[in-house]
């Protein structure tokens, strides 16, 4: 039998490890946030070069002896919690995180208006490790509010070209053959922000309507099974939600069977009701908005239904002036999550730049960075597992000399397609889409250490 291989990461022996100031969210400074109401942005043309060479070479690091435990009270001292009676479990009911973590939260843009109920939350992507998006920080989109259904008075209908519409309740799907899968979710607009100039300080801002989890439900090709779906001509389906936005979706027959699936579970407890309580749609790689929350109705038909969230929301304005509708697939994407925008490098030295890839046509198959604005190139370590349509965190060694640095990475998926410059995506895309921009991201380090957003030609 093959035996894993073990893959042993060393730490360069010639630098010692930086620090990273903790990530900023939940205190952006007045200053950031009026930066981006005002739409402030560094634009940074090709040319750019380190002004490197001349800073110091970074100190060796020397093994720890026992006399630099000297003064180390934190650990030469017992504190209180090894010596004393700790907390009774009952005293904590539903788990919450440490009073220490209060800071990770889910947060509205400093750069989007809030319209009553439809919002927005984005994912702290800056403070996540791996790829599964904790349930209490999974991002947020609301059309029209969230509401707390009551399951037991929920139905799914399943109708149109059907031999057999049918009416089920929650019973009677989940005692249906169900399945556990992991997928990433992403907002057809998110990084929607990029395409202007509007530099919004921080990673959860431009890439937080992410997330990834764990989903178990049943698959949509079951139901329609089920309800002897008319095969010769049923060419698409529509999905419809029960909140006040109406939201429908039109996916194709080819699509919706092969791994769209209706889920009552998120990273294996039932949905959160902002997620979609106690049904929602799961459309890999489909953009967010055709995963429907608080599914109530599957219609099988012949052809699109074109609803207005599909001919008015989420469509493209080509550079012809025509707007490209259906573009729904999440094309390959990426972006580095630790240094990225509001963080400080503290150190000069070794640090492990990190990120996430995804892509909306299957697995992902190399990241590369860069840390002089795309002039050179290495290859990330990619983690397992590999996973179609599911996150992937990448993880690189890099040793920062305290010159100034741009950091890029550029995610490749399994059909070779290549994740493109902000650029190459206006040249195809023009400049007034809202949505859809896949482009990769830009992070400049400066020499004090403090990392923003900023855009390379
Ligand atoms: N019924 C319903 N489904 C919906 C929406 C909605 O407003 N109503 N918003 C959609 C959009 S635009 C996105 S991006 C995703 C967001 O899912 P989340 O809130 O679970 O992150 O849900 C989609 N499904
Ligand atoms: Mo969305």
């Amino acid at each position: 039998m093959d035996r894993p291989r073990r893959r042993v990461v060393r730490m360069p022996t010639d630098a010692k490890p930086g620090r990273v100031q903790r990530a900023p969210e939940g205190f952006l400074t007045q200053q950031q946030i009026a930066a981006v109401q005002s739409g402030r942005r560094d634009f940074l043309r090709g040319a750019f070069v380190a002004a490197s060479a001349a800073v110091a070479g970074t100190a060796i690091a020397q093994p720890l002896r026992g006399s630099d435990f000297k003064g180390e009270s934190e650990i030469l001292e017992l504190p209180e919690h090894t010596k004393g009676l700790g907390q009774p479990v009952a005293a904590r009911g539903y788990g919450s995180p440490s009073q220490f973590e209060q800071n990770l939260q889910r947060r509205e843009s400093p750069g989007l208006t809030r319209v009553s109920a439809a919002s927005v939350s984005f994912a702290p992507l800056q403070a996540l490790f791996g790829i599964i998006t904790p349930n209490g920080l999974h991002f947020e989109r609301h059309h029209q509010g969230w509401w707390d259904i009551d399951p037991s008075k929920h139905r799914l209908m399943v109708m149109g070209m059907v031999k057999q519409p049918k009416v089920y309740t929650m019973d009677d799907l989940m005692r249906l053959p169900s399945v556990s899968r992991m997928h990433f979710i992403e907002c057809g607009a998110n990084t929607g922000m990029e395409w202007g100039n509007v530099a919004v300080p921080t990673v959860q801002y431009t890439h937080g309507m992410l997330s990834c989890c764990e989903y178990t439900g049943v698959l949509l090709s079951t139901l329609l099974d089920d309800c002897g779906f008319d095969r010769k001509n049923g060419k698409f389906i529509l999905a419809e939600g029960a909140d006040g936005s109406s939201m429908t979706r039109t996916i194709s027959m080819d699509r919706a069977l092969d791994d769209v699936m209706v889920a009552w579970a998120m990273n294996g407890e039932m949905l959160r009701p902002e997620n979609g309580y106690p049904i929602r749609l799961v459309a890999p790689g489909l953009q967010g908005v055709s995963w429907v929350k608080w599914l109530r109705r599957i219609e099988v038909g012949d052809q699109p239904w074109a609803t207005k969230d599909e001919t008015l929301h989420y469509v493209d304005l080509m550079p012809d002036g025509v707007h490209r509708q259906y573009s729904s697939i999440q094309e390959c994407k990426s972006v580095i999550t630790t240094p990225s925008g509001g963080q400080t490098i503290l150190d000069k030295g070794f640090h492990n730049v990190t990120g996430l890839a995804w892509s909306g046509r299957g697995r992902i198959k190399r990241v590369d960075v860069s840390f002089d604005g795309g002039r050179n190139w290495r290859t990330a370590r990619l983690e397992n597992p590999e996973m179609p349509k599911c996150l992937r965190r990448f993880n690189i060694d890099w040793v920062w000399n305290g010159a100034p640095a741009i950091l890029q990475s550029r995610a490749i998926d399994e059909t070779g397609y290549v994740q493109p410059k902000i650029n190459q995506l206006r040249a195809v895309r023009g400049s007034r889409s809202i949505y859809h921009n896949n482009a990769i991201q830009s992070w400049k380090v400066a020499e004090t250490g403090e990392v923003s957003n900023v855009q390379v030609y």
